[in-house]
């Protein structure tokens, strides 16, 4: 049966390239077991067809996508498409217990969507526990016309950032979750490889032959579990293109900044002599204690065709990245880059706002339970929320909340996530670090509902509360204009005069500056159920997340329809 299947997607993937119109795209994902070796050791990791990582979905824009996913794992998992729109397709969004409940171990869900209005690179991840860590792969959305609003490039190169836990991850990460503690990654990747700055990993490299003048356009992914990373290729620069797949003003830098998430697409020319340059990611991280930073680089080496050994004698050049706790640098990146007016699927900013959110971001603790043991900060367990609400999934409620929501089922979420802090106080003072009456938030389940196609702004305020970090906030279902960003409060009569309503970023993840704010607007028009919470998975663990309930429009074309039958039971 399941050798059927896999040659029916061999024949709908021969089918769908040789077709110009729309076309479908239909992919047998095997999620199983397989044994690689990395930083010195054999391990176990969870994998998809046998790849790590995963394999590439590649689509025109305006193709439907029908992917049959298998767990032969031993774990529960579901798959988010992140950054895909799911027009009137929130059931196959994929968030355990947001969206549908988990494909059991033996199990299989089909995944069925379309990907319209938008190109460029996306990526697909488990989204139950943190089987993510290994199960995640790009997907790359080509126009439907075959123009891009820059020159054709050369060639296209997929480029996935990951980061890497020596162990078993999800083992790793309930005892995380036990001693209330943070365990830090021990490795960074480029297409899963560590690189040769690691032990045992000389031939763990990854690397790239290209032609010297020749522009290849790097599809970058961040899939890093816990980490918001800084990139960089020795001796180049390269233009950014697009961010989240959406088309930006061309941006030329010597530096990529990209936080767990995010995706983008640079171009990069092979402009310099024929030799070795080695590309490089570390992590940009701030307000960590030393021992919970991984301060380690990975790299990968550029080689240029035709470059002999014997007549140049330097070693690789390698780049210097900055320091792991440079926001200089990360802010100019991320508040320097604009929106491509008038490209392909732009949309321009909703001017009239019906809904004003202002959300503290905070990390935070929990009391550890009685008779248990926590290694976190004053013996207790971290914990993270918005507002002073720290999500809770409803796990064993028999249904997910989109479920819930579909069906008028009571008792596993309310509405009232809060437009407003409970308090106000001094958020970014470094002194209200551990002040005990901020620092507890109760947990619950507290979702926000929005009416069809009402336009919706938060700002997102960063508080000190244990310690101010970089938080990337990723939205399910939509993309966001980023308006404005700075550090300290947010000041609503002085800031709203900096928002950008004319060429603002678009994106589904947006980083909130350390101690400080970032103003977003959206249009709430895709009917359903949005996860919308912090991209760093221990934060999301912790408690960073809510979900936003967009209602149906007025008509059976602007609603959701009924869930799919093979929607998996809890
Ligand atoms: C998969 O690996 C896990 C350990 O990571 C092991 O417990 C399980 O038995 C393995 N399952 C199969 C089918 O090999
Ligand atoms: C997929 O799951 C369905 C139940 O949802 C089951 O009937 C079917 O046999 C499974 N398919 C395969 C190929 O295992
Ligand atoms: C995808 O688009 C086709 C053609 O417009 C439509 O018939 C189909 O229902 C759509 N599928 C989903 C899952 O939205
Ligand atoms: C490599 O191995 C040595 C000796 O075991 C150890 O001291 C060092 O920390 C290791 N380096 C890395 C990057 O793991
Ligand atoms: C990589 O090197 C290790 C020894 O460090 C060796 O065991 C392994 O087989 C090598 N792998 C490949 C693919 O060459
Ligand atoms: C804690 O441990 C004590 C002594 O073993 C036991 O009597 C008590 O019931 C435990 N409390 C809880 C809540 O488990
Ligand atoms: C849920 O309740 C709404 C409003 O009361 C109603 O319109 C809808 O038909 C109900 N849905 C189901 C599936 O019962
Ligand atoms: C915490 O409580 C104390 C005493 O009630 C108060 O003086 C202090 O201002 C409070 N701190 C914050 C940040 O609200
Ligand atoms: C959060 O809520 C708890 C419980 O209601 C309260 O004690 C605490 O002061 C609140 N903290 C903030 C920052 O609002
Ligand atoms: C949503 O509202 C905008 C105006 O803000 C309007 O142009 C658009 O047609 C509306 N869309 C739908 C589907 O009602
Ligand atoms: C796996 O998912 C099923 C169905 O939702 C649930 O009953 C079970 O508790 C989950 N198992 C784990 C280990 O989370
Ligand atoms: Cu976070």
């Amino acid at each position: 049966m399941k050798i059927l299947m896999l040659w029916l997607t061999w024949v709908a993937v021969i089918l769908s390239t040789s077709m110009a119109s729309a076309a479908t795209v239909e992919r047998t994902f095997m999620v199983q077991n397989k044994t690689i070796t990395r930083l010195c050791h054999k391990q176990i990791i969870v994998a998809v067809n046998g790849l790590f990582p995963g394999p590439k979905l590649e689509v025109n824009e305006g193709d439907s996508v029908i992917v049959h996913v298998f767990n032969d794992s031993p774990y529960n998992l579901t798959i988010h498409w992140h950054g895909v729109f799911q027009l009137f397709s929130a059931w196959a969004d994929g968030p355990e217990y947001i969206t549908q409940c988990s494909i059991r171990p033996g199990h299989n869900y089909t995944y069925k969507f379309n990907v319209t209005q938008q190109e460029g690179t996306l990526w697909w991840h488990a989204h139950a526990s943190v089987i993510r860590a290994t199960v995640h792969g790009a997907i790359i959305i080509h126009p439907r016309s075959g123009q891009f609003p820059f020159p054709k490039p050369y060639k296209e190169v997929p480029i996935i950032l990951g980061d890497w836990y020596d162990g078993n991850v999800e083992e790793i990460v309930k005892k995380e979750l036990e001693t209330g503690d943070k365990i830090p990654s021990d490795a960074f990747t480029i297409n899963g490889l560590p690189g040769d700055l690691f032990n045992c990993s000389k031939n763990q490299t990854f690397k790239l032959k290209v032609k010297q003048g020749k522009t290849y356009l790097f599809r970058m992914v961040n899939a890093a579990l816990n980490n918001n990373l800084f990139f960089k290729i020795a001796n180049h620069k390269f233009t950014v293109v697009a961010m989240d797949a959406a088309y930006t003003d061309h941006y030329i830098s010597d530096i990529l900044v990209i936080a767990a998430g995010q995706s983008a697409d640079i171009l990069f020319t092979a402009d310099q002599p024929k030799g070795l340059y080695y590309m490089a990611a570390s992590p940009y991280i701030v307000g960590e204690p030393e021992p919970l930073i991984d301060k380690t680089t990975t790299r990968g080496l550029v080689v240029y065709e035709g470059y002999k050994k014997s007549t140049i004698k330097h070693k690789p050049l390698m780049p210097i990245l900055p320091f792991h706790d440079n926001t200089p640098i990360a802010h100019k990146f991320f508040s320097s880059i604009t929106s491509l007016v008038g490209a392909p699927y732009w949309v321009p900013v909703p001017l009239d706002v019906d809904e004003h959110l202002y959300i503290t971001i905070s990390i935070g603790l929990q009391p550890c339970p009685i008779n248990a043991t926590c290694t976190g900060p004053l013996k207790q367990k971290f914990s993270a929320n918005m507002n002073n609400e720290s999500f809770l999934l409803p796990i064993g409620k028999g249904f997910s909340i989109m479920e819930a929501y579909f069906y008028n089922v009571s008792g596993l979420y309310t509405t009232d996530f809060p437009y407003y802090p409970p308090k106000t106080f001094d958020f970014t003072n470094p002194k209200i670090f551990l002040d005990a009456n901020v620092t507890f938030a109760p947990k619950s389940t507290k979702v926000m509902k929005f009416k069809f196609n009402s336009t919706v702004e938060i700002v997102f305020q960063n508080t000190a509360i244990l310690n101010a970090q970089s938080h990337p906030m990723h939205l399910h279902g939509l993309n966001v204009h980023v308006l404005a960003q700075g550090f300290g409060i947010f000041d609503s009569t002085k800031d709203k005069l900096k928002y950008n309503l004319v060429n603002p970023l678009i994106r589904n993840t947006v980083p909130v500056p350390v101690g400080g704010w970032v103003a977003i607007r959206f249009q709430a028009n895709n009917p359903g159920v949005w996860f919308m919470h912090c991209h760093v998975d221990d934060h999301n663990l912790w408690g960073l997340v809510t979900a936003f309930i967009i209602e149906n429009g007025p008509t059976p074309s602007t609603s959701l329809g009924p869930p799919p039958a093979d929607l998996p039971k809890c």
